[in-house]
């Protein structure tokens, strides 16, 4: 029994030092460890060894469990360690490598342009202030000196979503709003989101962006409106840029004007670009109604004020000459990434 049991370790522990991986090695342990393993069964015939014999016998079993667990234990660490210098030297990270070119993104066109008329305004002490895209119908028309019947109103021209709300069509909502708090005087800018029930075109679009702005204090006049203006169309178009100021109509303004800049290309003389005219229309203007002042809680006798509204999309296709607004609209980074 002594033997087989010497030979049995030396098996085990010849074949520990010959496995070459973790599993083969958990192989072993089960054969001879294990539950059903040689050195087990071994242990496990005890009850066929004379009593007196016992002691020395399980001593030896003992010591032969021994022996193998720490063959085991032995190779398992170095083949462990083999495994990480493996490991690591498959791992090694050459740090001297280029690196891979991140792309670095920019603003669309339309928040470029954006970017520019909030910096033209801002530096001339103006507040940029946004509103909500979903309105009350009393703030984009009624207080704005459009009342019911209007065709402004026409459920052709506008997205209701009920009665009384509906997707504005323009950003003066979010000065009658400014206006309603009380706080003067105003100098303000409102850039954002607007709808218009039309069908798409390369000048149309149901959803497109405006930029209006609103002054208002004493003694403000129709000068102020067209030197501001004069002053804006000169920092956004270069020095040389003329204005002219065609008159209007709007419902909220009284008197009201359409602003054209002199063509930035031909300087005025007519070219392509401005169909020959030598004059490019911008914006629409005018000097804030009475009554819209009146509805907005500010006393028309004391305070006056002008507006101005201009389409942010307008701007960029023409800073950009861009011939159709479905481009800015499309994503298509080959478009995109010109600008
Ligand atoms: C256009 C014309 C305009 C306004 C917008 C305005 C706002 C208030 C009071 C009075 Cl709260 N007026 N806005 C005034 C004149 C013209 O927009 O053609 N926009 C693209």
């Amino acid at each position: 029994m002594k033997d087989k049991l010497i030979k049995m370790t030396e098996e085990a522990i010849e074949k520990i030092s010959e496995s070459s991986s973790l599993n083969e090695l958990n192989d072993i342990r089960v054969l001879y460890l294990g539950k059903k393993g040689h050195i087990t069964s071994v242990m496990k015939s005890m009850k066929d060894v004379a009593p007196e014999d016992r002691p020395a016998f399980g001593q030896l079993v003992n010591e032969a469990r021994t022996k193998v667990e720490e063959a085991l234990d032995e190779k398992k660490e170095a083949l462990q360690k083999a495994e990480m210098e493996k490991k690591l030297a498959e791992e090694v990270i050459d740090v001297t490598l280029p690196a891979k070119r991140t792309k670095v993104g920019h603003g669309h066109p339309c928040q470029i342009a954006l970017d520019e008329v909030e910096r033209i305004f801002v530096g001339m002490g103006y507040e940029v202030v946004e509103g909500p895209e979903v309105e009350w119908q009393d703030y984009n028309f009624t207080k704005l000196n459009i009342p019911e019947g209007h065709p402004a109103r026409d459920e052709q021209d506008t997205f209701y979503i009920n009665d009384e709300i509906l997707l504005r069509s323009q950003t003066s909502p979010v000065q009658a709003r400014v206006m309603e708090q009380g706080k003067l005087p105003i100098r303000m800018i409102a850039p954002g989101r607007v709808f218009r029930s039309d069908n798409i075109d390369a000048t149309h679009s149901p959803s497109f962006h405006q930029i209006e702005g609103l002054v208002i204090d004493k003694h403000i006049t129709m000068t102020d409106l067209k030197g501001t203006l004069d002053e804006f169309a000169k920092e956004l178009f270069g020095p040389e840029t003329k204005t002219r100021f065609r008159p209007h109509h709007f419902p909220f303004t009284e008197p009201s004007a359409e602003v054209d800049v002199s063509c930035f290309k031909c300087g005025g003389k007519g070219c392509r670009f401005c169909k020959g005219e030598g004059w490019i229309e911008i914006l629409g203007c005018g000097m804030v109604h009475p009554n819209v002042l009146e509805m907005c809680g500010i006393d028309p006798e004391v305070y006056s004020g002008f507006a101005f509204g201009v389409g942010l999309e307008r701007i960029a296709l023409l800073k950009y000459e861009i011939d159709d607004m479905r481009l800015l609209y499309e994503n298509d980074q080959r478009f995109l990434n010109q600008f």
